[in-house]
């Protein structure tokens, strides 16, 4: 279909969709229209074009049926939080840790940027599902790109097509998401293997009329919108206005051998192996539990009726970091690798298969590095970039829950929180309350590593994980944690036992003064987890501390553990009252920036802790 041809007749059964569409394609200007049914022949028929323009270098098709190598451009390797935005009226509603833009502003910088964007290419219309369809925690989105690399990979990310827009109807409402690489051709002009806009990238969210639009990147984060853009950033406004969750967490179901099961949501900040947690296999020794994966990386979360929180995951698929991910690391990953997967800036061996760091121990002898530059390991350069991704279905995974599609969520019945740090923080605690468990989830803090921007090994705040990705005030976000917790148990009727999950903190990544880690991490993580499920049927044995609950030595199952070193453990479970006034004051520091929207509970739960670890003298 030509541009001229754009205006009626409508291209779906939707008014206002039609509407959106032939607005957006008079502005950008594409040569044509597509709208995507999500079929499989689509798939295909893209893939085709992309193999043919370059943009996608098929595999080996014996060693990796139906999968994919894409190598971005060098300037679009990552999600760009400087160039990411909160508009809204009021700088105060974005918040402190938001970047911030007055919506007016953006939408004329944007009109203009859009301008015969699309020349040369195709537009995609995208409908998708965030959540299983028809779900009432889940919410539909519609894309517009004209990135192919985004329409395949959102058909692996979301539930995406004809099914959504006969969701849809004729009336239905949807979260209009618009993207451009941001590269117009000019007539007759080749395209580049990975078209983008290196010099002006805009991330932008509008929490108010939740609508979306980015422009001028092709890479994850910046351009599957349904992810941290929807299903985080714009989901979170819409949990805020509407007394629900939209978290970055991982979901993931534990089985104990006797069959009995339950859930438990996870946030941890990037670099700190939330997919290798989701997927999980249980050690020698805890051979008869088992870990399921619901989700990898976001968690909508709403009360149901009988005042239960129930998780879905709005994804229905997965975009990890290779790099590291191996094996030994996550069997159930690399599994999932087998086949059907499109790989993102990672290597190309010499037999038309991928690798990356840390996939083998011993290093291939050469490689087409993720610039496509020739690769031995005497470069001295990484082979894949530390970014490099695998987009994959979750139906890949060999560790999916059976429930992972249910529209009415999986029950919760525990949040960890967890960060990367050396020191300070022990291997698991259990929050004496909501609010204690809230504070908590409010003042985790990871180490930055080399991964990411900034110097290594310095503690970042990143409030339940969501520093990125909090589309509103961070101090109105966590009095909406604070008050989730209090309309669940007022609404428990005396004697009845209490809905509201259990909240935990751990660290897996505390080391000792050699500079080695303390905890074995990986599969031996289900010890903790054991733990954390046992204390959530009232079982599980515990002492108090300045923090919370804590395992004693006893109170963890060993079995199967090489050499249990109770010495070691108590390093790891320790909590030391200098390096915690310390902390505190770190703590303080964040509080000072979150400004009069931090929550007074917090003050009152600081002071408590301060008089705790420095009691005031008579
Ligand atoms: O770099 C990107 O564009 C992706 S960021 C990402 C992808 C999957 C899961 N989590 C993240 C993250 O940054 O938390
Ligand atoms: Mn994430």
């Amino acid at each position: 279909m030509t541009v001229s041809q754009l205006t009626p007749p409508a291209l779906v059964d939707h008014k206002g969709l039609n509407e959106w569409i032939s607005e957006v394609a008079a502005l950008c200007k594409p040569d044509r229209i597509h709208i995507c049914d999500g079929s499989q022949s689509e798939a295909d028929k893209l893939t085709a074009e992309m193999v043919a323009s370059g943009t996608l270098i098929p595999l080996n098709a014996a060693l990796r049926p139906n999968s994919f190598l894409a190598r971005s451009d060098v300037s679009d390797v990552a999600r760009v939080e400087e160039r990411t935005f909160i508009c809204t009226n009021q700088p105060e509603e974005a918040g402190p840790t938001n970047n911030w833009m007055h919506p007016k502003e953006a939408k004329e910088t944007l009109t203009k940027l859009f301008d015969g964007c699309m020349r040369g290419r195709v537009m995609y219309v995208i409908p998708f599902s965030m959540g299983p369809l028809g779900s009432n925690i889940s919410h539909i989105g519609v894309e517009i790109t004209d990135s192919p690399y985004v329409v395949v990979s959102m058909r692996m990310m979301t539930r995406m097509g004809k099914a959504v827009l006969d969701l849809l109807g004729a009336d239905g409402q949807y979260v209009p998401c618009l993207h451009s690489v941001g590269k117009p051709l000019a007539e007759g002009e080749a395209d580049v293997s990975w078209p983008c806009n290196p010099d002006t990238k805009y991330i932008c969210h509008f929490p108010d009329t939740h609508e979306i639009i980015s422009y001028g990147s092709g890479y994850g984060g910046n351009a599957l919108l349904g992810k941290k853009c929807f299903a985080l950033r714009i989901a979170s406004a819409m949990a805020h206005q509407q007394g629900w969750l939209a978290e970055h967490m991982l979901i993931l179901g534990l089985e104990s051998p006797e069959g009995e099961k339950k859930y438990i949501a996870c946030a941890f900040p990037s670099a700190c192996g939330k997919t290798n947690l989701a997927m999980l296999v249980p050690p020698k020794g805890l051979e008869g539990w088992k870990v399921t994966t619901v989700g990898d990386d976001i968690a909508w979360i709403k009360r149901g009726d009988d005042n239960v929180l129930r998780a879905i995951n709005p994804e229905a698929g997965y975009f990890g970091v290779a790099p590291g991910t191996s094996g030994k690391t996550n069997p159930n990953a690399i599994a999932s690798l087998q086949r059907d997967c499109i790989f993102t800036n990672v290597a190309l061996t010499p037999e038309g298969d991928v690798w990356w760091e840390g996939l083998t121990d011993t290093l291939p002898a050469n490689l087409i590095d993720w610039q496509g530059k020739e690769w031995t390991p005497d470069s001295g350069r990484k082979a894949a970039h530390p970014n490099a991704r695998f987009t994959v279905s979750a139906t890949n995974c060999p560790s999916l829950d059976e429930n992972w599609d249910n529209p009415q969520g999986v029950p919760i019945s525990a949040f960890v929180f967890g960060g990367r740090r050396q020191t300070t923080v022990p291997l698991v605690v259990q929050s004496y309350s909501w609010r204690d468990g809230v504070y908590m989830g409010a003042t985790l803090g990871s180490e930055t590593t080399a991964a990411a921007a900034g110097a290594v090994g310095q503690v970042r705040r990143d409030p339940m994980a969501m520093l990125p990705f909090c589309g509103y005030n961070i101090g109105d976000y966590f009095a909406h944690w604070l008050s989730i917790g209090e309309r669940i148990e007022n609404s428990i009727v005396d004697g009845e036992e209490s809905t509201l999950p259990l909240i935990f903190c751990v660290n897996w990544f505390r080391k000792d003064e050699g500079g080695d880690f303390l905890w074995p991490g990986y599969g031996e993580n289900m010890r903790v987890l054991k733990w954390i499920f046992e204390r959530t049927s009232g079982a599980g044995g515990a002492e108090s501390s300045e923090l919370g609950y804590r395992p004693r030595f006893v109170d963890i199952d060993w079995n199967g553990f090489d050499a249990a070193d109770e010495s070691r453990f108590q390093s790891a479970i320790k909590i030391d009252a200098s390096e915690w006034l310390q902390e505190l004051d770190l703590q303080r520091e964040f509080f000072a920036k979150v400004g009069k929207s931090l929550p007074a509970t917090f003050t009152s739960i600081q002071a408590r802790l301060q008089e705790r670890f420095a009691p005031k003298k008579p």
